[in-house]
């Protein structure tokens, strides 16, 4: 085999976000501009020489070429071992399951997840850890780092591997394993949720849900296990086969862009249950009939009802959430008398608290939750969990949310997105925001007065590594709250995430419409922040 050292100039823009790398499928086809990231993970990430390495992506336009490349990286880059999904397709929790279960050094997953693909839309590459979770700061850092001095990359001569026939096939000294995308992780779930149960219930024939995959990498897994394993009547995943561009779609589970499986469920003939899971399968949406679960509350009430599943039986060490995301959780983790951590957005701040033991289920406001099953949010996982709750409790979902709300109270929350926003603008309005923070304390605005305002900041208690300027927020008296973050997930000008949240202890106060619920804390929003000013935006472009 042939290895060609081919000389290359840094590119200035390799910094990854929140979760990974993301650009323009454009940014990502020009020459070299893949290869330096790639050689920059396999320079910095020494126990991968010799090691193995698992890949997959989320089928996404670009992801089979890129496949190809890091292949033959891999093989000039002293990797022993490839693990790749077949066709390429790994969802980004069955990636970190083939991680753990295979005890690989790494792995690479090729995934923009939630935004759109195709030529003109995005791409993406994250790299996970020997724990299966995404590479934490100073992992990414040193990547980055590695990539602004980059002369060369190291890749070998050799044609195309077919990636789509299970087996092993050798590269030189390096030996490429095809897998099947889903044993593994089919494996991992019926270790965790009661299968026969999940089955009787779907065999009842009163029990009828749709899970929307979005044409997006969920499709193979959700086909696999709902229909054939658990026996779900067949077309009950809906756009299940994952497509280069997503049919046109933004594959993001939440009201607005799963539009035809809300108004399934929110129409006549409803079914029970209704899902949704993202363009590479970490994130899920949650309906009952004609209702919408908060992922803030879902997270809540997978913790308050962990010990009726199996694999949670014998309790739940600990809540970690992202400082966005609702307190609701936190009122679980007190009265189990478990410890519950808030941490900074992205998955990869939950990686330490998992490995410790110190926490059990993690969960964020954006459609993510998760265990210490993989080190990663897991969309179908989410879903499983609550059919086996359904299985058990006999509820309606919305039933199961109430009772939870009469028990703990009721955390109204939303989400509002400014998207492509100037990024100039949108940096002025934080900035001046800011700068206001610190006179904000003791302020009166209508019925809510300010407790705190802060940068929020953060330090791991796990390996004391300090991350800054993680949103701001504003905290009112009684836990009500605004807070204020750019998004680290975009490809084009900034997006403004106003997040908004107020607790109703009240039962007679929790028929409220949300929105309306929040009304006077936007207003409050918009009167700290001046985003309208700002952004020269009426108003939000996605509330969730
Ligand atoms: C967003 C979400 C964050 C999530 C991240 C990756 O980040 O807010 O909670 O972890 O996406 O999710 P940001 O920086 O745009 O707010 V995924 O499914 O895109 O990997
Ligand atoms: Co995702």
């Amino acid at each position: 085999m042939k290895i060609a050292i081919v000389e290359t100039r840094p590119f200035k823009d390799q910094k990854p976000g929140t979760s990974g790398l993301r650009k323009r499928v454009r940014v990502f086809r020009q020459p070299h501009y893949l290869e330096n990231f790639v050689q920059a993970i396999f320079d910095t990430q020494k126990d991968l020489h010799g090691g193995t390495l698992v890949l997959g992506g989320d089928g996404r336009y670009h992801n089979r070429e890129a496949i190809q490349v890091i292949l033959r990286m891999a093989a000039a880059n002293g990797i022993a071992r490839v693990l790749v999904g077949a066709g390429g397709i790994l969802s980004t929790p069955a990636a970190s399951c083939v991680i753990r279960k295979h005890r690989a050094q790494g792995g690479i997953v090729l995934s923009a997840s939630h935004n759109p693909g195709g030529p003109d839309a995005d791409f993406g590459i994250k790299y996970n850890i020997a724990n299966g979770g995404p590479a934490p700061e100073s992992v990414t850092g040193a990547i980055h780092q590695a990539t602004l001095s980059l002369s060369r990359y190291h890749i070998a001569e050799i044609p195309h591997v077919d990636i789509d026939h299970l087996g092993e096939t050798r590269l030189g000294e390096m030996s490429v394993e095809v897998i099947d995308p889903v044993a593994d992780y089919e494996t991992l779930m019926e270790s965790l949720f009661d299968f026969d149960r999940i089955h009787a219930l779907f065999n009842s024939g009163h029990f009828h849900m749709r899970f929307d995959a979005m044409h997006a990498v969920t499709g193979p897994y959700a086909v696999r296990i709902l229909e054939n394993r658990l026996g779900a009547e067949p077309g009950t995943v809906m756009r299940a086969e994952p497509l280069a561009d997503f049919g046109g779609g933004h594959p993001d589970p939440n009201l607005a862009h799963a539009h035809d499986l809300v108004q399934q469920l929110f129409g006549r003939e409803a079914p029970d249950f209704g899902a949704a899971s993202d363009g590479d399968g970490d994130r899920n949406m949650i309906l009952g009939r004609r209702f919408f679960v908060t992922p803030s509350d879902s997270l809540a009430v997978l913790a308050a009802n962990a010990h009726h599943v199996p694999g949670y039986r014998q309790g739940i060490r600990g809540i970690a959430r992202s400082m966005p995301t609702s307190q609701a959780a936190d009122r679980v983790a007190a009265r189990l008398g478990v410890e519950c951590f808030e941490t900074p957005t992205g998955w990869k701040f939950f990686g330490n608290l998992l490995d410790a033991g110190r926490v059990t289920l993690c969960g964020e406001e954006s459609f993510g939750t998760s265990s210490d099953h993989v080190r990663e949010k897991d969309g179908l996982w989410a879903v499983l969990f609550w059919l086996n709750l359904l299985a058990v409790k006999r509820q309606s979902v919305e039933q199961i949310v109430r009772e939870h709300w009469r028990l703990y109270g009721r955390n109204y929350y939303t989400r509002h997105d400014y998207e492509a926003v100037d990024s100039e603008r949108a940096e002025a309005l934080m900035k001046d925001l800011g700068d206001k923070l610190a006179a904000l304390k003791g302020q009166r605005f209508g019925d809510y007065r300010v407790e705190q305002a802060d940068d929020f900041a953060y330090t791991d208690p796990v390996d004391g590594s300090r991350s800054e300027h993680q949103g701001l927020r504003v905290l009112f008296e009684g836990g009500s709250r605004v807070v204020f973050r750019l998004s680290g997930t975009g490809t084009e000008g900034a997006t403004l995430r106003l997040y908004v949240e107020r607790f109703e202890p009240d039962p007679e106060r929790h028929n409220l419409d949300t929105q309306e619920a929040l009304a006077e804390l936007i207003a409050i929003a918009e009167q700290i922040a001046g985003i309208r000013e700002h952004t020269g935006r009426e108003k939000p472009d996605v509330i969730t």
